[in-house]
């Protein structure tokens, strides 16, 4: 795992870092917020932002601690990641540290960073966030499709889970979500340094496909009732739609890999054209295939996919549909006020008795009979 890195940008980049940091990758964090980042025990490098205490959800001040920070931030990332080849930023996209910090620190970090790929691990928030979740995450999935030297992007779908757990807590959902993500990076990087007879998937193919510029998934499918070469597809193919990262929704693979583990006989099933008549065949295609007794199990990574925008507009549409109720909230905020329609009764309530100071003389002689 040396040859990855694992930079956690606020309370979820956190999580994900410390998950990474269990399976043995290089990890680092940094927050706004002390308390959210000393919970992550298993990272040891932690970078907190002097004079915050959280972004409250609030993208500016993210932005505003990488402004006032970045000269650290940056020094803090060279000396703490040594002989990486990949570096991921992995952050939520709708809260306000992560959010707003990573487009602009993945942006200085590609120019500070030479000679070492950048690639961003994104957060996209499920179904139950409202409406400035969902704003933060619109705005922070554009700012980052928009970084030039970017490689891959994978985008952690946390509505895979609930989708399938509308039961579950945020807590399970998002442990989950992170395990399965790291799982999914550790297992091809893994992968890479296993020798076969039959064709290697190394670390340069790996890093060929992670280099790519877009969105990158990695899935796994196990192949065991598969009969013909379609149902190889088409299991493929549904792994597409079911793994923790945003569905693919259309064609446009740059990069791909796929990998085999398992049986000879079942090897044989698997037929490049077919897998990839749904999305096109990609530019460049990385395999590897390694012989064993155990269940087969066919790894794809793509890469170089668009942003899926059937999944962002489910996520901006409850904004559109909701656009005057919302704009009403805002104007409301600064316009409200309460007028009382019993304000004449303020002239009921109890005054202090004033206290007459008179002679004692005069009180003597009220009182004498
Ligand atoms: N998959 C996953 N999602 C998480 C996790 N923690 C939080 N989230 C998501 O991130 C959103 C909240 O963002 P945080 O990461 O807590 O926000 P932050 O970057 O710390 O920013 P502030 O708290 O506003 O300072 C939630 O709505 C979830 O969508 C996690 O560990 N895993
Ligand atoms: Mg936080």
């Amino acid at each position: 795992m040396k040859s990855i890195g694992i930079l956690g940008v606020g309370q979820a980049g956190g999580n994900i870092a410390e998950i990474a940091a269990s399976m043995g990758f290089q990890t680092a964090l940094i927050n706004t917020n002390q308390r959210d980042g000393l919970v992550n025990t298993r990272v040891e490098k932690k970078y907190f932002c002097p004079g915050f205490n959280g972004a409250g959800q609030d993208r500016s001040i993210g932005l505003k601690a990488v402004n006032e920070n970045y000269r650290e931030i940056i020094s803090f990332v060279q000396d703490t990641f040594k002989n990486i080849k990949f570096l991921f930023v992995a952050f939520s996209t709708d809260g306000g540290t992560g959010s707003g910090m990573s487009p602009l620190l993945i942006d200085l970090l590609l120019d500070n960073l030479p000679g070492i790929n950048i690639g961003a691990i994104a957060v996209v928030p499920d179904r139950n966030v409202l409406a400035g979740n969902r704003i933060n995450a619109a705005e922070c999935i554009e700012q980052i499709s928009k970084i030039d030297s970017l490689s891959s992007v994978f985008l952690i779908d946390n509505d895979q889970l609930r989708k399938i757990n509308p039961q579950s807590s945020k807590h399970e959902i998002y442990l989950s979500s992170n395990h399965q993500a790291m799982e999914a990076i550790k297992n091809v990087l893994q992968v890479t340094k296993k020798s076969s007879f039959y064709g290697n998937f190394d670390e340069t193919d790996l890093m060929n496909i992670l280099g790519t510029r877009g969105v990158t998934i990695i899935t796994s499918t196990a192949i065991t009732d598969a009969k013909t070469t379609a149902d190889v597809a088409s299991k493929i193919q549904q792994s597409w739609g079911s793994s923790i990262f945003c569905p693919v929704e259309s064609a446009g693979v740059i990069r791909a890999g796929i990998i085999y583990e398992g049986p000879e006989n079942m090897g044989k099933l698997i037929n490049t054209p077919s897998i990839f008549a749904r999305v096109g065949e990609p530019l460049e295609l990385f395999e590897g295939t390694y012989i064993s007794e155990s269940d087969p199990v066919i790894t794809t990574i793509l890469a170089g996919l668009p942003y899926p925008s059937r999944r962002m507009q489910a996520l901006e549409e409850s904004l559109e549909k909701n656009k005057e109720r919302l704009q009403g909230l805002v104007k409301k905020e600064h316009t409200q006020k309460y007028e009382s329609r019993i304000s004449w009764a303020s002239n009921l309530k109890a005054k202090p008795q004033e206290r007459k100071s008179g002679s004692i003389s005069s009180k003597l002689s009220k009182y004498q009979k």
